[in-house]
């Protein structure tokens, strides 16, 4: 029976504009990468229930910065406190070159070098076969960093629709079947489990303070 997962406090820390200017939290840290306008920071703000924490725009390319914040999950009386990391989103089609030549390394440095990074949330388009750069991504992250596939925008499909919709999306960037969790920022749907994988990547071994 899996935990009740709940959120006892979250709040903004900083942004930096490289992993070398990023603040030194000595917490595990999930962080959330995905293409631009894919739902990012609506999954953050709606996993930590609040509206507003993480800056959310109909423009694709809003986040520009790595925004860190930190959160307390509460389970079975205990409290587990975990860094999170709101990244741009790659793959913005109105980008300019020079945006996109400075992001891509900025999001690969942040997910090399940031030493206490114990899973990434990679987040897809329920509606869409992943992209080439999704597939890309994907392919870098495995063998590095834990990782969890979600399909956000889930709401914008039928039931039927979105259960072939997530197979394809896991055929697509070659992952077992039912690894990805559907998501939906505007009904809430997916967000208890989501809390408690999350719960168990910043638990997993391989957290350097073993607890
Ligand atoms: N229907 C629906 N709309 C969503 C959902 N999640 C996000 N959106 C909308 O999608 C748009 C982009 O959301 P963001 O959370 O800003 O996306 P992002 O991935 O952080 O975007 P960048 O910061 O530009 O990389 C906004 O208009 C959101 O309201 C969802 O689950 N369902
Ligand atoms: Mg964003």
């Amino acid at each position: 029976m899996p935990a009740d997962v709940r959120i006892a406090t979250s709040e903004f820390v900083a942004s930096a504009s490289d992993v070398t200017g990023a603040p030194r939290v000595e917490l595990p840290e999930i962080c959330f990468v995905g293409r631009s306008n894919v739902g990012k920071s609506s999954a953050l703000n709606a996993l930590l229930g609040r509206r507003k924490l993480a800056r959310v725009s109909r423009t694709p390319g809003r986040t520009r910065l790595l925004n860190f914040f930190t959160a307390t999950f509460l389970a079975d009386g205990a409290r587990v406190p975990v860094s999170l990391c709101d990244l741009p989103g790659y793959g913005y089609a109105k980008a300019s070159k020079a945006e996109l030549a400075r992001w891509r390394p900025m999001i690969e440095r942040y997910l090399e070098r940031r030493e206490r990074l114990c899973g990434v949330v990679m987040l897809v388009d329920a509606r869409h076969e992943p992209s080439p750069l999704d597939r890309d991504m994907v392919g870098w992250i495995s063998g590095r960093r834990p990782l969890l596939v979600v399909a956000t925008k889930s709401d914008k499909l039928s039931k039927h629709r979105l259960f072939g919709a997530l197979r394809a999306i896991e055929r697509g960037l070659g992952l077992p079947a039912e690894s990805a969790l559907a998501l939906s920022s505007e009904t809430g749907a997916g967000f208890d489990e989501l809390r408690e994988r999350l719960l168990e990547i910043s638990r997993a071994p391989g957290d350097p303070t073993g607890t």
